[in-house]
């Protein structure tokens, strides 16, 4: 089993039912078990900045499926919510990104794990920091990586 932290966001209609759905439907796998869920968050956001704000949320989970299956999953959890993709980092009804893998590092044309632009987002690592204030990810302390950014635009709910 790998231990694994999922990033959840939504920015479209009923933003909080989108994410407890994705949750519902990721626990009906039965190769995976979540372990830890975040508080929601509500927050600015970031890249494409004229949308509407997104709630995030992290799941830690542990899972006997390999990175590339566990992406399918979360694929396959995205269209059933009615995923549309229109604009790149634009408007969803639910993203669902694998930002760890244990301590593993992937890069292809179709993932890359840790999630690239992960270290650098407050509405990735702080519902992460809030599971597990001790997560050490590639040799770096989460809590290092929590100091090192702003965390303005990210409101717990
Ligand atoms: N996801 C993006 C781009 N920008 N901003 C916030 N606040 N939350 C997100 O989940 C998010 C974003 C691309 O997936
Ligand atoms: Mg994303
Ligand atoms: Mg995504």
């Amino acid at each position: 089993m790998a231990k694994s932290y999922l990033s959840l966001g939504s920015n479209m209609g009923d933003k909080k039912a989108f994410l407890e759905e994705a949750v519902k439907l990721l626990k009906a796998y039965s190769e995976i078990e979540v372990t830890g869920k975040s508080s929601f968050y509500e927050t600015d956001p970031v890249g494409y900045i004229d949308q509407d704000v997104f709630l995030n949320i992290a799941l830690e989970i542990e899972t006997s499926f390999t990175p590339e299956a566990l992406l399918e999953a979360c694929q396959s959890v995205e269209n059933k919510l009615h995923r549309k993709r229109v604009v790149r980092w634009g408007p969803r009804t639910v993203d669902i990104d694998i930002i760890f893998y244990d301590d593993i590092k992937i890069k292809n044309d179709s993932l890359e794990i840790p999630h690239p632009r992960a270290f650098e987002r407050a509405f990735v690592m702080v519902p992460i920091y809030e599971i597990n204030k001790d997560l050490v990810i590639l040799n770096r302390p989460i809590k290092e990586i929590i100091e090192q950014i702003s965390l303005e635009g990210v409101r717990k709910i």
